[in-house]
């Protein structure tokens, strides 16, 4: 389907792989301009090399509250006005049960998936407050509300985006503001060599013999979503693969 976002500013988090690439490639396809952020210098300045003038770039760590306060606070006029922020920067590392998970793992969890992404949120809100107009777009995860084992703090901070997500709609009712959680499961991107510390063959098998969600199926829902009439807000967008579906109950019997 062809959108139409030209005019508008985009700022994706984490456009050097996966969803947030596909994403920015997206946004561009239809016009807009991108600001791609994330910590890969190569992979931005290849985007930026596509994008031509439409694409500003910023090596960017969510993590580092000052870097993202300055990285907003300088943008340049041409990109400075964001009409949609991507917050899609995050990570799932490692699968074990909780009691042998690496706590610095979960960390690194939280500071990405919540800390960064309510980092850059905050910086960016109040310049589409005063223009009364933005959308935020945040992405979550099936994993934020089916557990599964050994999702344990990656499930939870997909559960705080969600309810972050809806909180935030609740802050901006009154505003033309909009706020989405998107929420996919089972995508063939970088997410599962991030998760198995580069572990190529480990990451391989989770797909093997599925369809998995691509990058392009989550930046077209992303693209749906933000270019719905002004007066329509998608709350949270659910998808899988239809080779996916739900675990039963799991009993443990004596
Ligand atoms: P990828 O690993 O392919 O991409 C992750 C992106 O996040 C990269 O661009 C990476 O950039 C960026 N990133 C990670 N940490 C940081 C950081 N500290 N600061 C800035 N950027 C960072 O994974 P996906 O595209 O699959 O994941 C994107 C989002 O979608 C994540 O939030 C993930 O949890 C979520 N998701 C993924 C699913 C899947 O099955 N793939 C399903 C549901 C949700 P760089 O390393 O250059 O900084
Ligand atoms: C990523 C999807 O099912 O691997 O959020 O947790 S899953």
């Amino acid at each position: 389907m062809a959108y139409d976002l030209g005019g508008k500013v985009a700022l994706v988090t984490g456009a050097t792989a996966g969803f947030g690439a596909a994403c920015a490639e997206a946004l561009l396809g239809a016009g807009a301009r991108v600001v791609a952020t994330g910590r890969r210098e190569d992979r931005l300045e290849a985007l930026a090399a596509k994008g031509g003038d439409r694409v500003h770039t910023v090596v960017l760590d969510v993590r580092d509250r000052g870097a993202v306060e300055a990285a907003i606070a300088g943008l340049p006029a041409r990109f400075a006005a964001i009409d949609v922020l991507v917050n899609n920067a995050g990570l799932a590392l490692g699968l074990e049960p909780a009691q042998r998970a690496s706590l610095d793992e979960w960390e690194t969890m939280i500071a990405t998936n919540c800390t960064g992404l309510v980092t850059v949120t905050r910086a960016v809100l109040p310049g589409m407050v005063e223009r009364n107009l933005g959308h935020v777009v945040n992405l979550g995860s099936v994993a934020g509300s089916y557990p599964y084992p050994g999702g344990n703090v990656y499930g939870a901070t997909k559960a705080f985006v969600r309810q972050f997500s809806l909180n935030l709609r609740a802050d901006l009712l009154g505003t033309a503001i909009r706020v989405t959680s998107i929420e996919p499961g089972m995508a063939e991107t970088e997410f599962s060599v991030v998760r198995f510390g580069g572990d190529a063959e480990r990451a391989k098998k989770v797909y093997e013999g599925v369809t998995p969600l691509s990058g392009a199926d989550v930046a077209d829902a992303i693209l749906w979503c933000v270019t719905r009439p002004a007066h329509v807000n998608v709350n949270a967008l659910e998808l899988m693969p239809v080779q996916q579906a739900f675990a039963p109950f799991s009993v443990s019997r004596r």
